[in-house]
Formats: structure tokens, C-alpha cells, sequence
């Protein structure tokens, strides 16, 4: 697997890669400074003090942190950095990270940035190279209200530029719900389909993927991008996503799909509002748990998306920038990877990539649990 490219090298290991403030260190804010909810501070230095944080400010307090990012993560999920991938896959312990590369003139989240073929080729070689294990492909957009573009417009789109990257040894996958995109990449050297759509925008893929015998990655869809919004209607919404997901993989594998080449992915922003997004991403567990003899390998795609922008937009409710989400993206790769995700897939790796090996980290930590307090009681403090 290994290449001078990054994006083939699954072996564990460093990457080559504000400050606190003062409420989040517990210690107390001058009395009139806005807090993060843009309200003053009560009054009084001892006003804010560690009690209050614990369970006010920081949504997790530390009781529940030590349940909630522990080693073994959501029940189902293989755990931290240890979440089983698809088979013929390397595995290097930690969670994958998918840097993406959309040849498409009108994505969201990129703007058409890499829409020429020299420009996506040299972007994906560069994300391989800033450490993505996997480089995702796409030609068409799925931004909301986007309409479809023909088969051979994507395959204009993405067929060289598939090519080009595989031939350089990167993981390539291709981000297409069309089989006969699918075929083409496949046999230009993709290695992973990355469907949104499931299975269900074009009924020939899980036959074409059955028999390219590739991983394939099912997603959480409800149809095109024009109406999505439309169906984004849910009473229960981690109870319907993973059983829509069920019928879903038990339709592939009917259709000739290997299990163990199986991974889901909730659609993040796909038919969802932001409350559905937090709450798939607060339930990957439940979602890798469709009653087979495994859980599943979870992918998780917040990266960029529009409800992290809502979440830190100005006092004047202007959502924040594309861009201005990566840190928020980061924050989410850490806390996905240490619940168990399998894979992130994101516009910026460097910081991705340190994040999942953070979270491995973490979870190793936690597992060593009291031992390593242990030891760390009988040092000479030296690293410290
Ligand atoms: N999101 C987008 C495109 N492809 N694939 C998977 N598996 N999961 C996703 O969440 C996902 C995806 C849309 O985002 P983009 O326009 O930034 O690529």
C-alpha cells in the first residue's frame, strides 16, 4: 500500500504538523465581557467559577467526558481509532481521513476551485501528499438545488483526472451515483465507490460495485439535491436514518454486494437541518449497528457544511464562511474519530490529519486506563 504519496500510506504515525481562554480554563471573566452566547458575564471575579463550567458552558461536563470520548466510543462502534475498515483495505489503527476533489464548476463548498483537470489533479496529488489516505473524485455537485448534469459531462469531468491520480498511487474514490461513472473509474484504478445516494439514483450500481468487488460506501439519501430540503422530515431521526440505511444495505447485499466491503455514512446535510446532523453525529453507534454479525465502518462528511457555518455565525446571524467551518471541521474529525468513525472526508487535510491521530491517541490513553496513571505516577516526569 505504501507510496511516496501519501494518500497510500495507511501506517500509523505523526503528522507533519487558541490558546484557552480563560473561561474555558475555568478561572473567572472580567464582570461585562460577552461570553460565547454574546450575553455579559454575571458580575463578580467568582462568578464563573470550575463548578458552573462543568456542566454550563462546556455542554459536557467532566463525568460524562470520561463515559462519552472513552476507548470503547458508542455502543457497536469498534471504538476509537480501532473501528473496523472494509476488507482489502489498510488499516493503520486510527481513523482515515478522505480529502476531497470536486471537478465541478459549483460545489458549495469549494466554489469551483478545482473544476479544471491540471488544477484537480495537482489538488488531489497535494492532499495526498499533506496526508489523505484516500482522495475522493467527484464531478457533480450536490449542494442544495443543484441540478443534474449528464452522464458524459462527469465522466469529462472526472475520468482524467481519476486516472492521473491512480496512476500516481493514490487511494482513489469516486464520489458518483452512476454506475457506468462507477465502471469507468473502477477500471481507471478507483479503488472505493463513494455513492450518496445508496444505491437508489441509479438501480445498476450495486450490481456494478457486486462486481468490481470494491468497498463501497452507502449513504444516507432521500433523493436529488433540487428538493431535498422537502424530505429533510423526521419524527426520529437516528431511528429512521439507520433503518432507511438498513433497508439499504440489506438491498445491496441482496444484490450481490460483498458485507465486508460495506461502509455507511448518515449524509450529513443531505435531507437533514443542523438538529439531524448533531444528532446522527452524536449516534454513530447506532448507525454502524444494522443487525448484521458487525458494525459497520462509518464515514462521516461534516466537513464545510452549512450547518457548522450556522453554528458559529456572527451576532448578526451571517453564517460563517465555507472556509471559516475548517476549524469547526477539525473539532468534529476529533470527536467523530474518537467515537469510532472509520473515515472523515474533508476539503482540508493537514489539520484533519493531525486530529485523527489525536483521537488515537486519546483512545489508546483511555484504554490503558488506571495503568497508565500508574505510570505516569512512577516517572521522572521528564516529557512533562
Ligand atoms: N458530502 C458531499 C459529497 N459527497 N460523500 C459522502 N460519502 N458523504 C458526504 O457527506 C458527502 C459526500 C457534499 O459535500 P461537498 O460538496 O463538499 O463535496
Amino acid at each position: 500500500m505504501a507510496s511516496e504519496k501519501g494518500a497510500t500510506d495507511l501506517t500509523a504515525g505523526g503528522s507533519a504538523h487558541q490558546a484557552g481562554q480563560a473561561d474555558r480554563a475555568g478561572l473567572a471573566m472580567p464582570a461585562g465581557l460577552p461570553n460565547r452566547a454574546g450575553q455579559a458575564w454575571p458580575a463578580g471575579p467568582s462568578a464563573v467559577g470550575p463548578a458552573e463550567l462543568a456542566g454550563g458552558a462546556s455542554a459536557v461536563g467532566p463525568a460524562e467526558l470520561a463515559g462519552g470520548a472513552s476507548a470503547v466510543g458508542p455502543a457497536g462502534l469498534a471504538g476509537g481509532a480501532s473501528a473496523v475498515g472494509p476488507a482489502g483495505l489498510a488499516d493503520p489503527g486510527r481513523c482515515l481521513v478522505m480529502g476531497v476533489v470536486n471537478v465541478t464548476p459549483d460545489s458549495f463548498s469549494d466554489g469551483g476551485a478545482w473544476y479544471g483537470t491540471d488544477s484537480a489533479i495537482s489538488h488531489g496529488l497535494d492532499l495526498a501528499a499533506a496526508g489523505a489516505d484516500i482522495v475522493d473524485v467527484g464531478g457533480e455537485s450536490t449542494r442544495p438545488g443543484a441540478q443534474r448534469i449528464s452522464p458524459a459531462e462527469e465522466l469529462r469531468r472526472v475520468g482524467p483526472v481519476i486516472t492521473a491520480l491512480a496512476a500516481e498511487g493514490v487511494l482513489v474514490s469516486v464520489d458518483t451515483m452512476r454506475a457506468e461513472v462507477a465502471e469507468f473509474a473502477v477500471g481507471a484504478g478507483a479503488r472505493i465507490v463513494n455513492d450518496v445516494s445508496g444505491g437508489l439514483a441509479d438501480p445498476a450500481m450495486p450490481r456494478l460495485v457486486a462486481k468490481a468487488g470494491v468497498p463501497y460506501v452507502v449513504m444516507h439519501w432521500r433523493g436529488h439535491s433540487h428538493d431535498m430540503y422537502r424530505r429533510a422530515v423526521y419524527d426520529d431521526v437516528v431511528g429512521e436514518v439507520r433503518d432507511e440505511l438498513r433497508r439499504r444495505v440489506e438491498t445491496v447485499i441482496a444484490e450481490g454486494v460483498d458485507p465486508s466491503l460495506l461502509i455507511v455514512d448518515p449524509g450529513l446535510g443531505f435531507a437533514k437541518r443542523p438538529e439531524h446532523n448533531w444528532a446522527l453525529l452524536t449516534h454513530l453507534g447506532e448507525l454502524a449497528n444494522l443487525g448484521g454479525t458487525r458494525p459497520l465502518p462509518v464515514l462521516v462528511g461534516a466537513s464545510r457544511k452549512r450547518f457548522l457555518g450556522r453554528l458559529l455565525a456572527s451576532p448578526d446571524g451571517t453564517p460563517r464562511s465555507f472556509a471559516g467551518s475548517d476549524e469547526a471541521t477539525v473539532a468534529v474529525t476529533a470527536l467523530a474519530a474518537a467515537a469510532g468513525a472509520w473515515c472523515v472526508r474533508v476539503h482540508e487535510v493537514p489539520a484533519n490529519a493531525d486530529a485523527v491521530r489525536v483521537a488515537a491517541a486519546w483512545c489508546q490513553a483511555a484504554a490503558e486506563g488506571a495503568a497508565g496513571v500508574v505510570r505516569q505516577g512512577e516517572g521522572d516526569h521528564g516529557d512533562l
